[in-house]
């Protein structure tokens, strides 16, 4: 409670000192949010999505503030692949693109995901010879394609239902559970350095759904599987409580010699926003970076875009929003002074 006095006295005094202070002096310019996570050896970043591309304040503000970039959509299989064997890496080469302009690294995202697959392969009864051979070429085509561009997959995206059971998806249905070490060795093969994760939401609290990741995890590193990290999305709502246990959970994941990442991060309310909620948005923001940098092993955090502007939440739960750092104005909220007042 007192940390969180101080905490919430130190937004309302950034807030004060960001609206009074004279504007900083030529040549002199405020540490960005990337500045200040490097300083702990993290990465601070955003996701964002081609069609945002066009909007230049937008862009501004993407490629200052940030050191690492994850493409929203890009880099998915409907918009890699939308042809059986017919690749289109276009999305992701000007994200990429993007990235490189502005110094800023990519996390690849992603490569094996229920959601968003072309039609051509929902469409279709499979057997398993041909999944596996359909999805070794996915996996290894677009690997190879950004080997060296990304510096870590989302090799596998929500292979959990809520209760830890495995999700019903073409691939555990066609294929088995061992779809996951089949997808990691692919990926492995064709970029032996770059960092492979699982990912997936509801995993930042001790509990069934993230056991089940610290049970597969476990034992895909004693069977000698490429597994590098666990992706956290941290898609959370304030109506639903914090995730209080999250740094007890990273622990745990860097005990077995995990890397984590923050991955999809927002925070999400009931609108309309007021300032007791944007205030306590700002707690969590802060709550979450402080947990990342207690975990040595938490290598950084990335929000899912970062401006209400361009946020996925209102058109998926209706009358919620207002779960990013900037408003649709791209003005910071007290979210982005309390991410900066936790990464000083
Ligand atoms: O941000 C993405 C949004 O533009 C898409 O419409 C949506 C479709 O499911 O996917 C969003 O990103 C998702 C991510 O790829 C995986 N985790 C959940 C994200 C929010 O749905």
């Amino acid at each position: 409670m007192r940390t969180h006095r101080l905490r919430l006295a130190g937004v309302v005094a950034a807030v004060l000192v960001a609206v009074t202070a004279p504007t900083a002096q030529a040549g002199h310019r405020d540490p960005t949010l990337a500045d200040l996570a490097q300083r702990h050896g993290r990465y601070f970043g955003s996701a964002t999505d081609n069609p945002e591309l066009v909007d230049e304040p937008y862009k501004a503000v993407l490629g200052s503030e940030f050191d690492q970039i994850t493409p929203g959509n890009g880099m998915k299989w409907y918009a890699t692949e939308p042809q059986q064997g017919v690749f289109d890496f276009t999305k992701g080469d000007e994200i990429v693109d993007f990235a490189r302009a502005h110094h800023q690294k990519v996390r690849g995202h992603t490569l094996v995901w229920h959601s968003q697959l072309p039609g051509w392969l929902t469409g279709k009864e499979w057997t398993a010879d041909e999944l596996r051979a359909v999805l070794k070429n996915h996996i290894q085509t677009e690997v190879r394609h950004y080997r060296g561009k990304v510096f870590a997959w989302d090799v596998v995206n929500e292979a959990f239902n809520e209760d830890g059971t495995w999700r019903d998806t073409v691939f555990y249905r066609t294929l088995g559970p061992g779809y996951i070490a089949d997808a990691l060795r692919w990926a492995r093969q064709a970029d032996p350095k770059v960092k492979l994760y699982l990912n997936d939401y509801n995993i930042e609290t001790v509990g069934a759904k993230s056991d089940a990741y610290y049970a597969l995890a476990k034992e895909l590193k004693a069977q000698g599987v490429p597994l590098d990290g666990i992706g956290l999305q941290a898609h959370l709502a304030l109506q639903y409580g914090y995730p209080t246990s999250l740094e007890e959970n990273l622990r745990r994941f860097a005990k077995l010699g995990l890397d984590t990442a923050l991955t999809e991060v927002d925070i999400r309310m009931i609108l309309p926003a007021t300032e007791e909620k944007l205030a306590q948005q700002a707690q969590w923001y802060a709550d979450l970076t402080d947990a990342c940098l207690a975990v040595r092993r938490c290598v950084g955090i990335t929000v899912w875009d970062y401006t209400d502007k361009y946020s996925w939440i209102p058109a998926f739960f209706e009358g919620q929003g207002a779960a990013l750092p900037w408003d649709e104005q791209l003005l910071p909220k007290p979210a982005y002074f309390a991410i900066r007042d936790a990464l000083r």
